[in-house]
């Protein structure tokens, strides 16, 4: 890692592309860890790891052993993990969140965040999503949740007191949620999100003596949003504040990139920005919000890319990989042929819940994705995964090659050809449609077979909005990896490349 100053140079938002919502960050001395939902993929909870804020490395998965994350298969895709807050107290990093598929608010604590992270602590007095956490000065645990209600909460035992409602939110808005409390100079601060996590998305604050209000609105709310802007960046909101190397304050949060006409669609999910913040009065005033923002006034400290190519030659899969719902060692590792990453097929196809797919989020509008696959003993290929209704595929079985496409009832096979017998490389590429018109689509996917000679032919090309929250709904973001729909599926490495 090396160490440099960039007076006039700019940074790119968002700091963590792709689906990475909810961001929720602490500073220890000078590291900075923040923790993102993860809704029905098992590991839950990316963690990573900066020093300036602007450069991020995952350096784990908070939940990554099945007695810390329960993900049922009767639960939809976009329920389960839910917008966790990560503080450092006493020693400690605490973690709390909403397992909405596993009856509710959890509590888990580490000494160091990469991990181990204990198993849960659970908190049925905890009485709606979006926990937080803050100490104030007397060691007394307070636990505020969307609505806006807070309780005292004993971390120890799990213990609460009766809720009582603190503020909510601005007149008339919809969905205040996502607090945060933090004490900053004589006031206690109540950060919350309102106006929905779509384009209505904003940010807004309060302050008051005690940490159990009463709160005064900021006369300037909402701090943060671009509703009704045509800015590229969108749906702004579910902030978290944080101070900067320099002394400076900044907010992390979640907005998207919608691409296309009308209304736009956003594919990548809900991603992690970063937002400069300067304080008048005593309120926090946000600063412009840019894809390029200047660079900020303290060393940049670049981290390490994750490689273009995983090989699978280590034992355990890196951490950007994911899986749906549970990730069983006896279907999905490395270990059975070296070198290789072996799916076994549980669910028939994608459409199902229990499918066995492995895969990493899309993080570029652009990107290159190949495979080597060896489907000699089942079928299964690479997927573009929104849900279980969306999603796009190209399938071998060793004689044939497909490309399919699920989207909401329908299911169609979009083309077919014969295939010499042997490992084959398949292959994605995903790029932005070129503007023909308010009507254009976000992007559009092509999927083939790189050929002996190494050219890539593709065998189909399809519309990326079918691929988008606007289109799908939920949470979450494209995800796109492998998977076996039946019998035993190989992949020698899996290469995926920003363009
Ligand atoms: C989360 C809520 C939100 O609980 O979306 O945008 C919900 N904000 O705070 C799911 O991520």
């Amino acid at each position: 890692m090396s160490s440099q100053h960039q007076a006039d140079a700019t940074v790119a938002n968002p700091v963590i592309p792709g689906f990475h919502p909810d961001p929720s960050i602490c500073r220890v001395g000078d590291d900075y860890y923040l923790v993102c939902s993860s809704f029905e993929y098992f590991p839950g909870i990316p963690v990573f790891h900066s020093r300036d804020l602007v450069n991020w490395s995952q350096i784990g998965n908070a939940l990554d052993r099945p007695s810390q994350l329960r993900l049922p298969l009767d639960m939809r895709s976009s329920g389960g993990i839910f917008a966790p807050t990560l503080r450092h107290h006493d020693g400690r990093f605490w973690l709390i969140v909403t397992n909405v598929g596993d009856g509710g608010n959890l509590l888990y604590t580490a000494t160091d965040p990469a991990g181990p992270w204990s198993d849960p602590l659970r908190l049925p007095g905890v009485p709606g999503i979006d926990p937080d956490l803050a100490w104030d000065e007397d060691g007394t645990c307070w636990c505020t949740v969307a609505g806006i209600s807070q309780v005292r909460l004993d971390p120890a035992t799990g213990e609460t007191s009766a809720p009582h409602r603190l503020w909510s939110g601005t007149t008339d808005a919809m969905a205040p949620e996502a607090p945060h409390l933090y004490r900053i100079g004589e006031y206690w601060y109540l950060l919350i999100a309102e106006g929905g996590t779509e384009r209505g998305h904003s940010v807004a604050i309060a302050r008051g003596e005690s940490p159990s209000g009463p709160f005064e609105p900021c006369p300037a709310n909402p701090i943060l949003t671009h509703r009704g802007t045509n800015r590229p960046i969108q749906n702004t909101g579910h902030a978290d504040l944080v101070q900067a190397p320099d002394g400076s304050w900044c907010l992390v949060l979640l907005a998207v990139r919608p691409g296309g006409g009308t209304p736009g669609w956003h594919v990548l999910g809900r991603e992690t920005f970063l937002a400069p913040v300067s304080w008048v009065d005593g309120w926090p005033v946000v600063g412009e919000l840019e894809l390029q923002m200047p660079a900020p006034g303290w060393p940049l400290t670049p981290v390490q890319p994750v490689p273009e190519r995983d090989d699978f030659d280590q034992a355990e899969l890196h951490p950007q990989w994911i899986s749906v719902r549970e990730r069983r060692p006896e279907l999905c590792g490395t270990k059975e042929r070296a070198g290789w990453l072996t799916l076994h097929a549980a669910g028939t196809s994608l459409d199902e819940p229990d499918v066995v797919f492995t895969g990493r989020r899309q993080q570029h509008l652009t990107c290159r994705v190949r495979a080597l696959v060896d489907a000699s003993a089942g079928r299964g290929g690479l997927a573009v995964r929104l849900d279980e209704q969306h999603h796009y595929e190209i399938e071998t079985d060793a004689g044939t090659v497909k490309v399919l496409a699920r989207i909401g009832p329908l299911r169609t096979e979009v083309a077919s050809r014969p295939l010499p017998a042997g490992p084959v490389v398949l292959g994605i590429d995903i790029a932005p449609a070129p503007p023909q018109g308010s009507r254009t689509g976000p992007d559009l996917l092509s999927f083939g077979v790189e050929e002996p000679d190494g050219s890539f032919t593709v065998l189909g090309t399809l519309e990326g909005r079918y691929l988008s929250t606007e289109v799908a709904g939920g949470f979450t973001g494209r995800v796109i990896g492998m998977y076996a729909a039946s019998g035993t599926v190989h992949f020698d490495w899996f290469d995926y490349r920003a363009a």
